[in-house]
């Protein structure tokens, strides 16, 4: 079957937006409800094991806090943090905080010239992946098909229903497809769903286990920025950067 459609992930393969939006939100957002709760860089390098800001927090105060006195309706609370969390970070994304990750818009406008179809299947909030692809992406939010994020599904990833949500919207078999994510629990969403994937791993991610992914890269690069390749399916010839004929040519192969 040909390649139709390419599946993005958003935080950490878009754009690298955990270090320093989300968890700059979060702590934004602790403040402002007059919490003393500080997610340092390491800290929240192990919170985000758990998908999901809301099931994120709930974690957290399961672990690291059982001295903070739960309000009658812990979920309500959590919610109510967790919208004002989303304000601080889509107003850090439109103030400019959020940039592309090397080769994402190249791909993108490869994959749209050539009638690629393109949709994104994600953990994170929906304002939150309007307010990148507006600001960061030069108008590319036009081109996605579909965009399958957050509470959309019952079970977040690693679990594949926001990849089986997406397709099923466009009427796609996992082996029309490829995702691109950054993370172990990303990568066993998509492998779950039966869909080849592409991980590019970050800061947060580097060390973790992408057994089944078909390439490895640090970044999808640029002509001028090549990627570093931990491992390929295909021999990929000092390929420097990952553009739509080399996604085609890991697609034939599986
Ligand atoms: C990553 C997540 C999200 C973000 C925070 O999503 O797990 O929870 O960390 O966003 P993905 P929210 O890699 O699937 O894009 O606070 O809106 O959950
Ligand atoms: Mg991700």
């Amino acid at each position: 079957m040909s390649l139709e459609a390419l599946l993005f992930d958003v935080d950490g393969t878009l754009a690298d937006t955990e270090r320093d939006g989300h968890r700059i939100a979060y702590n934004a957002a602790f403040a402002e409800a007059g919490l003393d709760w500080d997610w340092t860089v390491s800290l929240y390098g192990e919170l985000l094991a758990i998908t999901g800001g809301k099931e994120r927090m709930l974690h957290y105060i399961e672990t690291h806090r059982p001295d903070f006195q739960r309000p009658g309706d812990l979920p309500g609370y959590i919610a109510d943090l967790h919208d004002i969390k989303t304000r601080h970070f889509t107003q850090l994304v439109r103030r400019g905080g959020i940039a592309a990750r090397p080769g994402v818009k190249r791909l993108l406008f490869e994959a749209h010239q050539a009638g690629l179809r393109l949709a994104i299947a994600t953990t994170t909030t929906p304002e939150n992946v309007q307010a990148l692809l507006s600001t960061s992406f030069d108008g590319a939010e036009d081109w996605f098909e579909v965009i399958g994020a957050g509470d959309v599904v019952p079970r977040k990833k690693p679990a594949a229903d926001i990849y089986e949500y997406v397709m099923a919207k466009m009427d796609l078999t996992p082996d029309r497809c490829v995702a691109l994510e950054d993370s172990f629990n990303g990568l066993q969403s998509s492998l779950a769903a039966g869909v080849q994937t592409i991980i590019t791993y970050n800061a947060y991610t580097q060390d973790q286990d992408f057994s089944g992914a078909a390439l490895v890269v640090d970044h999808l690069g640029e002509p001028d920025t090549p990627c570093q390749v931990a491992h390929s399916n295909i021999a990929i010839n000092g390929a420097a950067y990952v553009d739509l004929a080399l996604l085609k040519r890991l697609h034939d192969a599986q």
